[in-house]
């Protein structure tokens, strides 16, 4: 059977009656590229030395992997020549990163998390590249923060590559959520799940649970409710997951169903949750809600929430749409007394 690329894909998307611009198909070959050599110098790990700190932290005051200095300086490198971007912005760096003068500008905008769940990457577990496409808003002549500042809903495309046993990128550019596969060999991306599409109901949910203690009385009685199992008023039983790379996570939910939850809790409510809204809420949210998920705070649709800064963080509850729904339903009853 012929194998379709992301190449062709893309080509097709162009001609579709959702057609996508010239330029936004060149952003996304141009990060699927950038992604291929992120996979090699993850894979490589030790036998390059790449493992471990670098020694400087990063602007949310994290250690800095030598990974993650490489992943985010490739993302960089690859994206400022090609005249589709007016600026980038990285969750390693304070601010937004400008095309320097000597290229041209484009009208998009490219946010990334250069290597999300790069805790594991000294552990040998899968770790994973997100983004998110913005249109430039009109007029604006010096790119700062605020061009940024737009809900995700605003979002022309998204993406994430998963760096596990095999490298994949999953994507929509607003037309479904379809995944490929790198064949290494070839070094090309081959569209192996197409139109991926989530379970509407789960038995296997997603969260941290050390920190169970912290966490509001919606979220206690969800994740209470679920721990009960055929003995409780789910009257199942229910199986729990936690990488702790939200790429993986999320990954897995697309394939088979599931539900993850990063809620707000007493010790992260002073930053307003822990997951970075642009980073990682937003991207996963778009790709999860075109895969026929769901994607809430508890209390508003992810997509909805409008930014007030760059490396702003949210609760996050997505996935199979009946839970979702169901822990949204839970935070508006307590909400309500
Ligand atoms: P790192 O990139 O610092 O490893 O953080 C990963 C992450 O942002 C997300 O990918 C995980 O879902 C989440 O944090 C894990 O958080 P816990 O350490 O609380 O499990």
């Amino acid at each position: 059977m012929a194998r379709v690329t992301l190449t062709q894909f893309l080509i097709e998307q162009q001609r579709s009656d959702q057609p996508i611009a010239s330029n936004l198909r060149l952003l996304i070959e141009v990060v699927a590229r950038a992604v291929k050599t992120i996979s090699v110098h993850v894979g490589k790990g030790n036998i390059a030395g790449l493992l471990g700190n670098a020694g400087t932290d990063n602007v949310q005051g994290e250690a800095q992997k030598k990974l993650d200095v490489i992943a985010n300086e490739l993302l960089l490198q690859a994206n400022e020549w090609g005249g589709h971007l007016a600026a980038m912005a990285s969750e390693e760096l304070e601010g937004p990163s400008l095309i320097p003068n000597r290229y041209p500008k484009g009208e998009y905008l490219l946010v990334f998390d250069p290597l999300d769940g790069s805790s594991n990457i000294d552990v040998n577990i899968s770790v994973g590249t997100i983004f998110s496409v913005l249109r430039c808003p009109e007029g604006t002549r010096d790119v700062d923060d605020t061009a940024f500042l737009q809900p995700g809903r605003q979002q022309v495309a998204a993406g994430y590559a998963v760096y596990g046993p095999s490298t994949m990128l999953v994507l929509t550019v607003g037309a479904g959520t379809h995944g490929f596969t790198l064949d290494r060999e070839f070094g090309a991306w081959v569209l192996t799940h197409p139109d991926i599409r989530i379970p509407e109901s789960t038995k296997e949910f997603a969260i941290n649970a050390s920190r169970a203690r912290f966490w509001e009385p919606p979220v206690q009685r969800y994740i209470g409710e679920l721990q009960q199992g055929v003995e409780g008023p789910r009257e199942q039983d229910f199986n729990m997951r936690w990488v702790a790379s939200m790429v993986a996570d999320v990954h897995r939910i697309l394939a088979r169903g599931g539900i993850f939850l990063y809620p707000l809790d007493d010790k992260n409510r002073r930053n307003g949750g822990h997951l970075r809204l642009m980073y990682e809420a937003n991207p996963m949210a778009f790709i999860v809600e075109q895969a026929g998920g769901a994607a809430s705070t508890g209390r508003q649709a992810i997509l909805d929430v409008q930014p007030s800064g760059l490396h702003q963080r949210v609760p996050v509850v997505l996935g199979s749409r009946n839970e979702v729904e169901r822990v949204v339903a839970y935070h508006a009853e307590a909400d309500s007394k």
